[in-house]
């Protein structure tokens, strides 16, 4: 039996990677942190075959106790500050975390894995290319793009990405990077633009809410399905050698659009008035359901994400099953049956 440690349990992708784990019968270990982390008693539930210890990315001890504890075959690194937004008012725990929190789980990984024979998985991002006018996709970024990091995420990603790489030329460990471009689901944190809108069209429909508040309508993303990403991430790590593969879907939506399919799923037609930062989406009944807020918006914005995932598909035979249609009747049908009050019999 093949044992994995996943740091990041609590959030969207370690759920679903433990799913698969777990079908495919690893021994499954994650670190959790905090005294009392609100979602330990979800995790304990929904996953009891996992086994949890306390660690945190920015405490190089806890990683090495981990690793003692865990004795793992493949480690997948999952946990992040992962809100682009966020970053931008803590851009130095930001760092510590999402950059410097990988430096501490490689060489925890180095100073116990006297065999060398851990695989390692790094949780890359689309948000390193920045989607800048020089820097445009053109068929879509690829493992050789140009990177503009454009948040304080962003940057601190890139540094996570080159020290995987580096620990990997340094020291010959079987590290690999997934680049992965935006992907959501029913695990979907709610701080995210896809789940906020999906889980507030619920509460619409239900008669719990009159309206959402977004930022940028504008910018441009290719969304896929977390559980089929997952898939691409335990592919890397059954490969002889390691490497970067971006996954992708290879389609660009605007938030617009995104919106506009969540309403037409309760029914809702929505038409836009206004522009610039001061937007409307007003539904048929000339209800307002859409308000844009300053607050929502980016001290830089990364304008378009579009990926070309042919490495992937080639070498790892990996395929996204769930397309952009599918993927918001997904969520909006979730949060419909989520926010719904129970029904007694
Ligand atoms: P997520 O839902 O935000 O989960 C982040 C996880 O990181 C949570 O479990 C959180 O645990 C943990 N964490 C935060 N700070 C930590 C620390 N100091 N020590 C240990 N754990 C800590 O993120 P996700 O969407 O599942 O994404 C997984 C990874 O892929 C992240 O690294 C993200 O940056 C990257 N990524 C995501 C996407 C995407 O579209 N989802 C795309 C590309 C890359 P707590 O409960 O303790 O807060
Ligand atoms: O849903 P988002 O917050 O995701 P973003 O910034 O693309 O980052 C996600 O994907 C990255 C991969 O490309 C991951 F690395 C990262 O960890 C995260 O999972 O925002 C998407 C877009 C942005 O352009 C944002 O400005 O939606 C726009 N947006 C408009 N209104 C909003 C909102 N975003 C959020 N979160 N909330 C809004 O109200």
């Amino acid at each position: 039996m093949k044992k994995a440690l996943i740091t990041g349990i609590t959030g969207q992708d370690g759920g679903h990677l433990a799913t698969l784990l777990h079908e495919k019968g690893y021994e499954i270990y994650a670190i959790i942190r905090g005294q009392q982390n609100p979602r330990r008693s979800q995790v304990e539930q929904e996953f009891p075959y996992v086994h949890l210890i306390e660690a945190d990315l920015t405490d190089p001890s806890s990683l090495v106790r981990a690793m003692q504890t865990a004795e793992p075959d493949e480690v997948y690194n999952l946990a992040a500050i992962s809100h682009v937004g966020y970053s931008f008012k803590d851009p130095q725990l930001t760092a510590d975390v999402t950059g410097k929190g990988v430096l501490n789980l490689l060489e925890a990984i180095r100073l116990t894995d006297t065999n060398n024979k851990v695989r390692f998985y790094q949780a890359s991002t689309s948000e390193m290319f920045g989607g800048l006018d020089y820097n445009r996709p053109g068929a879509g970024y690829d493992e050789d793009s140009l990177f503009h990091p454009r948040s304080p995420y962003g940057v601190a990603k890139l540094y996570a990405h080159w020290i995987t790489r580096n620990y990997r030329e340094s020291y010959g460990m079987h590290a690999s990077c997934g680049i992965l471009f935006n992907h959501e689901g029913e695990r979907r944190g709610l701080e995210f633009v896809t789940r906020k809108v999906t889980n507030a069209v619920a509460r619409i429909k239900l008669g719990t809410q009159e309206y959402i508040e977004l930022g940028n309508l504008e910018s441009k993303r290719d969304w896929g399905y977390a559980g089929d990403y997952v898939e691409g991430m335990w592919r890397m790590l059954q490969q002889d050698k390691p490497g970067e593969y971006v996954l992708a879907t290879g389609e660009t939506h605007t938030i617009r659009e995104f919106v506009e399919l969540a309403f037409a799923e309760i029914g809702l037609k929505l038409t836009w008035r206004g522009e610039a930062e001061k937007i409307e989406g007003v539904d048929q009944n000339g209800v307002v359901r859409i308000k844009t807020n300053p607050i929502f918006y980016r001290p830089a914005e990364v304008d378009i994400l579009l990926g070309n995932p042919a490495k992937a598909e080639k070498v790892l035979g990996w395929k996204r099953k769930v397309d952009f249609r599918g993927l918001v009747k997904l969520m909006v049908e979730h949060d419909i049956e989520l926010e719904s009050p129970v029904k007694l019999i």
